[in-house]
């Protein structure tokens, strides 16, 4: 394994869609007490059903503490490979390399990580073991590295098609707590380097109260090229409305890195989905303060799904939109089974079944 100095664009490499043919996934199995309520109990199991459908179709990867060892070995079944691996949570999409290929080698690239937003705004303190993760993962899987550790990005701000085409929201990647000393052109530019693509569509926010400062992966992602869903909601009134709208608008008037028009398919959020008092009483504090409160708006989205080569597995919630939401993604994954799962322990650390997934691209 060694770290790269030129850029994936300069040697030919590129980051393929997630619909496109899998190696495998990594997952961080969950253990912070002020993440995940009653100790992570319930979100552990919820992890071990994502790990168990998107392993039905792709090699599953779970690092785990030295504390929960065990506990993950037990757990998971025998054809998920579990691996100790120090971290500060489980975000696995966020920390995890983003791999790029050349259509035969894959290449990881490492992004700097501050936890949403440093000591700005983000979510805790310290994020060194996060940080490290990439390097880690790269090594374990004998993969070159690109390292653009100076700069800040997680993998679930972006989505891309694999033909050039980059979304993202201005709502994160502009945030103070990420890299205020770039401009715009700048932070386009170090994505079109290291993902290798020629487009940058902006979208403005994602899912109202995400606390990743909107990451793109809650709201908007690739079904196909030149296809995405977007999270969408009918009630003009509810604050998420004028959100998905403007999305929309400018997912109409832009077109693809190929100049295709794209084909938006609006995806119904649930109805809001708040905590209640006797999860948020599971919920350990920091630093003295709750992490959440009680009837907090939980950034809730059918849009945080994982594409396995086999499987598209979608966050449900108990909500009346639940199986509209399976039916539109049996509709566009017609070659792939969706596989629920009930999510809500998941959401209740902050994001949901993709932020906490990494795919690995097939290589030879
Ligand atoms: O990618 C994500 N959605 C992670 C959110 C982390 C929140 C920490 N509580």
């Amino acid at each position: 394994m060694k770290i790269i100095s030129s850029t994936p664009k300069a040697d030919g490499f590129y980051m393929p869609a997630e619909f496109a043919p899998h190696y495998g996934c990594i997952m961080i199995f969950p253990e912070r007490p002020d993440s995940w309520q009653f100790g992570g109990y319930a979100a552990r199991k919820a992890f071990v059903q994502v790990a168990e459908a998107v392993s039905r179709s792709e090699r599953v990867t779970v690092c785990a503490s030295q504390k929960q060892y065990e506990n993950a070995r037990r757990m998971l079944p025998d054809n998920i490979r579990v691996v100790e691996m120090s971290s500060n949570d489980s975000w696995a999409r966020d920390y995890a390399p983003t791999f790029v290929t050349n259509g035969g080698e894959i290449r990881g690239v490492n992004w700097g990580f501050n936890a949403w937003g440093g000591l700005e705004d983000g979510l805790y303190f310290p994020w060194d073991l996060d940080n490290k993760m990439a390097r880690k993962l790269c090594d374990l899987y004998n993969k070159d590295m690109y390292d653009l550790g100076n700069f800040i990005l997680e993998g679930g701000s972006i989505h891309v098609d694999g033909e050039g085409t980059c979304i993202t929201t201005e709502a994160c990647l502009l945030s103070r707590g990420r890299n205020p000393m770039l401009t715009k052109a700048e932070i386009e530019n170090y994505l079109c380097e290291y993902l290798n693509v020629t487009k940058v569509i902006w979208l403005k926010n994602g899912i109202y109260g995400d606390e990743t400062n909107e990451h793109v992966d809650n709201i908007c992602a690739f079904v196909k090229p030149s296809e995405v869903v977007l999270a969408w909601t009918d009630d003009e009134n509810d604050p998420q409305y004028a959100l998905s709208k403007s999305c929309l608008d400018i997912l109409t008037r832009e077109t693809d890195a190929k100049g295709r028009e794209f084909t938006v398919h609006k995806l119904r959020c649930p109805k809001p989905v708040t905590i209640t008092d006797e999860e948020c009483s599971g919920l350990d504090t920091m630093n003295f303060q709750p992490t959440r409160t009680p009837g907090e708006r939980l950034a809730a989205s059918y849009v945080n799904f994982y594409i396995a080569n086999g499987a598209v597995v979608m966050p449900f919630f108990g909500d009346r939109a639940d199986e509209p939401a399976r039916e539109l993604l049996e509709t566009l994954f017609p070659e792939r089974e969706v596989i629920p799962v009930y999510a809500r322990d998941i959401l209740i650390g902050g994001g949901n079944i993709h932020c906490i997934t990494q795919q690995i691209p097939l290589f030879k």
